[in-house]
């Protein structure tokens, strides 16, 4: 890197999607239904629900979302435009098996994505692709239970394969499990969801069926490691976690220790898939709580040779934490422990802004694993404004953007972090994972569709676009 300048010539700027929840296209091209296509929308207040099926009189927004299935020439040409080196998507697992568990692959499904990574490669762009983001094949729910059977792990790494050979020559920056951390907070249905296709029944412990989810999870990922190395040793395998750093309330003995319990409950994912081994805090809760956890040895030795190549991660804000009296164990719960952090704001879905937290974040992950870090997400949900001659003026997501690329700036510089990229969640607006609105937007990319899903679908630069374009343009320099 140049003695002047913070990022690399090969810095990753770009932005990022997931093929739910901007495709549509839900049953074009021989796709079968994914957990998101039965999922419906819900807001601020109410929480998305999985009906299981397609029900009528439901509203699903994913189902067409923003019709990047047909119009992606359009899309990423706007991605060009701003100057893009990456775009992050992911693929969506039906479109490849259908019901998940085909023994041969859906040949227009691949058609796509080969035609989605060579628009991309035209215009220069690298494709950045996740293997599984919150989209399994509903087949899998129905027939296996989804993440609770060991047999995902077998179909999980026939996808992958069937992946990495299709894409061998396009793709070479690849994450197996998006957010596989979200379902940390288990007592969250959307979450064990999402990351495990886990219904939990009534009265079930759903810790232990997360822990033995995301064992197979975090086997499976192992596995597509060494696959996707063996197939092209140039491809870089990254896990992705969501980071949300848990600071203490305050400096109070207890307090301290508590967050530190509910850094290790939420992200010993990253240890294990960086690492290769369970940390001792794992296992002695296992012990603690008689949870007897199917690893076996093959397993274990999988999780030791099938380490990623890079860390990826979200950071959209951080979290604070405060030791309850009766906590005996230190056990930490998102609905329980979470406290509201009087030195920062929150947008208006509550989430706390903090751009001192994205390098406080960068420097864990460097010290904890030494590994080259890639932000695959980060950004600003926020209600946007179309003017009557199509303009939107959203300087809160500039000075978003702006405050986390400083101090990402910081971290390189000071900090010695090794950075790979930077891919701003959501550069199009499209469908929140969380709450199903339209209404929550990220992009740079303004689309004319609102929750009730009215709208023409048309595209247009907001001011963050020409904003982003300048930045990518001086490598980070005009912020
Ligand atoms: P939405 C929770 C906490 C942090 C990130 O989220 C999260 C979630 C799940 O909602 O999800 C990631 O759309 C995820 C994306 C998602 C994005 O953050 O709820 O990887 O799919 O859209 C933003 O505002």
């Amino acid at each position: 890197r140049g003695l002047t300048m913070p990022f690399s010539n090969g810095f990753l700027w770009g932005g990022a999607v997931a093929a739910h929840q901007l495709e549509g296209g839900w049953d074009c091209g021989g796709k079968g239904p994914s957990i998101m296509d039965v999922t419906t929308a819900g807001d601020v207040n109410t929480r998305r629900r999985f009906t299981g099926e397609v029900l009528p009189g439901e509203n699903y927004p994913n189902h067409e979302a923003i019709d990047f299935y047909h119009r992606f020439r359009e899309d990423i040409a706007l991605m060009a435009e701003m100057g893009f080196k990456c775009f992050r998507t992911s693929i969506a697992w039906s479109r490849i098996f259908p019901e998940g568990d085909e023994l041969v692959p859906n040949e227009e499904g691949l058609k796509f994505y080969d035609e989605l990574f060579d628009e991309c490669l035209a215009h220069d762009i690298e494709p950045v692709v996740t293997l599984s983001h919150f989209e399994m094949p509903l087949g899998l729910v129905n027939k296996y239970g989804g993440w609770r059977n060991r047999k995902l792990i077998d179909l999980f790494t026939r996808f992958a394969t069937v992946c990495f050979e299709r894409y061998r020559d396009k793709v070479t920056y690849w994450m197996t499990f998006n957010e596989i951390n979200n379902q940390a907070d288990y007592n969250n249905d959307f979450a064990l969801l999402v990351d495990s296709g886990i219904v939990a029944e009534p009265g079930e412990n759903r810790e232990k069926a997360m822990y033995q989810a995301a064992h197979y999870e975090l086997v499976a990922s192992a596995k597509a490691v060494m696959i996707g190395h063996a197939i092209n040793p140039n491809f870089q395998i990254g896990c992705m976690i969501a980071m949300c750093p848990v600071y203490p309330a305050t400096c109070k003995p207890e307090d301290i220790l508590m967050a530190h319990k509910a850094m290790e409950h939420r992200y010993y994912y990253a240890d294990v898939h960086a690492l290769g081994t369970y940390p001792p805090n794992i296992i002695a809760l296992w012990d603690r709580k008689g949870y007897d956890i199917d690893v076996t040895a093959e397993d274990l030795m999988l999780l030791q040779e099938g380490t990623v190549d890079y860390i990826g991660f979200s950071y959209y804000m951080s979290f604070a934490t405060q030791w309850r009296e009766e906590n005996a164990h230190f056990e930490f719960d998102e609905t329980a422990d979470l406290v509201k952090n009087p030195f920062v704001k929150a947008s208006d879905w509550g989430w706390q802004i903090d751009p001192v937290g994205l390098r406080y974040a960068l420097n864990w992950f460097t010290d904890r694993y030494g590994l080259p870090l890639f932000i695959v997400e980060n950004g600003f949900g926020a209600y946007d404004k179309k003017e009557a001659d199509g303009s939107v003026h959203d300087p809160y997501r500039v000075d978003y953007l702006r405050a986390h690329i400083e101090q990402m700036k910081l971290a390189v510089e000071e900090d010695g972090v090794d950075l790979m990229g930077y891919t701003p969640w959501g550069c199009i607006d499209l469908v929140s994972a969380g709450t199903g609105e339209m209404e929550k937007r990220y992009g740079f990319i303004y689309v004319d569709k609102d929750n009730q899903g009215n709208g023409t679908l048309e595209r247009s630069r907001k001011d963050s676009f020409a904003w982003y374009q300048k930045v990518i343009a001086t490598n980070g320099e005009d912020l």
